[in-house]
């Protein structure tokens, strides 16, 4: 059987892959034989994660490209398409999240959530989408969330954000399915990142945060996920190995969505 996993010539980008998450996809990736083209806000940010791609023997090719600009993600795709051709396979991973209880938030930061986490990968999607008809293929992977499915205090407009790219996702399998594009979401669960790091601090006394000792305990698996449990499920969204699958969001929560918490 031939290697299904294999991505060798295939030109992936990966949005907000300079650290966290979106690089570890944007590795398994390249470990795969993707040729990598990622994104990121700063030059400083740009510079540290090509020395780290470097660092892992990648040849990955960075642009300065905010996701919530149609202009500036239209250039991206043009000088991506110029440097090493079309792309293949887009991940929408950049994202952020404002922890603010909801009747003390501003309508400009709930805006500005839904705006990257959302608008965004609609801003990316759109401009890959063409191409990939014209080649009569194409992988589009959402990075969702727990908060596609499940709600909590204080992140509405991440949740919002988050269950609406559930949706864009299965609209844009119902949309392009038949033009041979597969668009899937990954959804994790609570990864060992910057974006949780302020959930995992240590107390002044020494002892874990509260919220870290609670999602322990909500996570069969007994721990946080951490960036590189997200490299086989990228792999498997972004090769032929997952031809038929389409508008599926898969969980890579440690089993928390199937659990319904430690008995007293
Ligand atoms: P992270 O460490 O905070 O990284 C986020 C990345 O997104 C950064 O590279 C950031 O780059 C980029 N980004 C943010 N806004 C952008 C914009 N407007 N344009 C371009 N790039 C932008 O977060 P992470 O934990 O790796 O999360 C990655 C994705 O997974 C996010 O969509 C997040 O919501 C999702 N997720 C995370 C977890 C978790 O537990 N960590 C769980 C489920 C889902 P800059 O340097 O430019 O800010
Ligand atoms: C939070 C967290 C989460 C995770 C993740 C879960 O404050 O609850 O940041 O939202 O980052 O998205 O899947």
């Amino acid at each position: 059987m031939r290697n299904m996993f294999d991505l060798t010539g295939r030109v992936a980008l990966v949005t907000g892959g300079a650290y966290g998450i979106g690089f570890a996809i944007a590795e398994a990736l390249a470990v795969a034989g993707a040729k990598i083209a990622f994104n990121c806000r700063g030059q400083s940010n740009l510079e540290r994660a090509m020395a780290d791609y470097a660092a892992k023997g990648i040849e990955a090719r960075g642009y300065i490209a905010d996701v919530t600009d149609e202009g500036q993600v239209a250039e991206l795709t043009r000088k991506i398409e110029a440097d090493l051709g079309g792309v293949d396979i887009l991940v929408n991973n950049a994202g952020v999240i404002k922890r603010v209880p909801m009747t003390e938030m501003s309508v400009e930061d709930f805006r500005q959530v839904v705006d990257i986490d959302l608008i965004g990968p609609f801003i990316c999607a759109k401009a890959v989408i063409p191409g990939m008809v014209e080649r009569g293929r194409g992988k589009i992977i959402n990075i969702c969330s727990m908060m596609s499915e499940l709600g909590r205090e204080t992140v509405s407009a991440y949740a919002a954000a988050k269950g609406g790219l559930k949706m864009l996702t299965r609209n844009i399998c119902s949309e392009y399915g038949g033009a041979n594009i597969q668009c899937n979401g990954i959804g994790p669960g609570y990864i060992a990142t910057q974006q949780t790091a302020p959930l995992r601090e240590r107390q002044a006394d020494g002892s874990r945060h509260p919220f870290d000792q609670f999602i322990v305990s909500k996570t069969p698996a007994g721990r946080w996920g951490v960036p590189e449990d997200l490299m086989g499920p990228a792999v498997f969204l972004a090769s032929d190995a997952s031809n038929f699958v389409n508008g599926h969001i898969l969980y890579v929560d440690g089993g928390i969505l199937a659990y319904i918490g430690k008995q007293p």
